[in-house]
């Protein structure tokens, strides 16, 4: 794994790129995602870098549950918008015995039968609750490992890398798909990137999905006030290393280029793609910090000749639900602009990109 990783980058790259050729994904196609916090801050864990720890004073103001209708409401517009997958996240340890489960289960039931596949991210699961999330249609849940084994304690005090092994075990055990990824810029080193990665790639299955995080430093957080005081973040050469790594070590995984984008040029996020990143979340925000806007990155898939994937099809093509006929289907245009998902956005209005 080493070897691989530390090749001249260009090497590197293209050993990616002709992997990612192989055959099993089109290169064209990279999938449209859309993120919604559900549930936003007050959480209980003490995770470095983020915004919704109440360990943390952060700008973040914890804000009840959102209603279903409200959920739904914002999932029709992402999939008008082009998004063929839906990812609800709540602030939350686990899930425990909250009764807003039972609203989550109805979401994800009414989501996936809008044709989206549909991904929660509720922090540690039982067995049990895995069950009832994959009997509600859940295609696939988000739980990252962040890092290397040895360096996660630095990271987080309130679990153990065991705790989150375990979650996983339990959503593999009840057949939803796992997506499962880390985040660079978290004060790790080179070997606990590939730590992460040799972790991923070995357990029993490869996560059908493997978002790769830069961190998205936020003031009041101690990761982020790190990088705030240093002045650097993650480079896109560091993003780079980990996409092409993942890509060639988990040949069939979807490879997540996720939070962080709005620092990197598109000449970089190109690079990315190139070598096997094949999918972005769209939208103005992520959970509670900025993403570009749709129109940015209309004109880059246009630019670059990508185009949105089509749910249901490669690592989740088996997971997609009977009944649903093909024009049921989210259909992926390029992403279009969409309404904000809750009501404010990131900044101005929408500005055009010229090439
Ligand atoms: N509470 C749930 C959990 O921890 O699994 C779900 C939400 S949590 C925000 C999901 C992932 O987002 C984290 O594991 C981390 O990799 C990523 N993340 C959180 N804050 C971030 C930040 N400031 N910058 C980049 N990635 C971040
Ligand atoms: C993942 O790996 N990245 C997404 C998703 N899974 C849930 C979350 C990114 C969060 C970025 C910081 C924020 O917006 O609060
Ligand atoms: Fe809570 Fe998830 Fe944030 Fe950790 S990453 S503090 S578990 S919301």
């Amino acid at each position: 794994m080493a070897e691989i990783y530390h090749q001249p980058l260009l090497e590197l790259v293209f050993q990616a790129a002709t992997v990612h050729r192989s055959g099993f994904f089109d290169a064209q196609e990279v999938q449209q995602s859309t993120l919604l916090s559900i549930k936003t801050g007050g959480c209980g864990e003490n995770c470095g870098y983020c915004s919704q720890s109440q360990s943390f004073k952060t700008a973040v103001k914890p804000t009840p549950m959102m209603k279903v209708d409200e959920v739904l409401d914002a999932a029709r517009r992402a999939k008008e918008a082009g998004s063929t997958r839906f990812c609800m996240g709540t602030a939350w340890r686990g899930v425990g015995q909250k009764n807003s489960f039972q609203h989550i289960l109805t979401m994800v039931k009414e989501v996936s039968a809008m044709g989206m596949e549909t991904c929660c991210t509720l922090g540690l699961l039982n067995a049990e609750q895995a069950k009832e999330l994959k009997n509600a249609g859940l295609t696939a849940y988000n739980h990252n490992l962040d890092t290397s084994p040895e360096h996660y304690p630095n990271i987080v005090s309130t679990r153990t890398y065991a705790d989150r092994l375990e979650t996983l075990a339990n959503v593999r055990e009840a057949g939803i798909s796992v997506c499962c990824g880390g985040i660079l810029g978290i004060a790790e080193t080179e070997e606990d990137r590939i730590g992460l990665l040799h972790t991923l790639a070995t357990l029993p299955e490869h996560p059908e999905s493997v978002p790769i995080n830069a961190l998205v430093p936020i003031e009041g957080t101690p990761l982020g006030d790190r990088q705030i005081k240093m002045g650097k973040g993650v480079t896109w050469r560091d993003m780079l290393r980990s996409i092409a790594t993942a890509r060639i070590v988990m040949p069939q995984s979807m490879v997540r280029l996720s939070a962080g984008r709005m620092e990197f040029s598109q000449e970089a996020q190109a690079m990315m793609f190139l070598c096997g990143a094949n999918s972005i979340f769209t939208g103005d925000k992520l959970l509670t910090t900025a993403n570009p806007k749709f129109s940015e990155d209309a004109a880059m898939f246009e630019v670059l000749g990508l185009k949105g994937k089509k749910p249901f099809t490669g690592p989740t093509a088996h997971l997609r639900p009977e009944g649903l006929a093909e024009e049921d289907l989210a259909q992926p245009v390029g992403p279009a602009p969409m309404a904000p998902l809750m009501g404010e956005s990131n900044g101005s209005g929408p500005r055009e990109v010229a090439f």
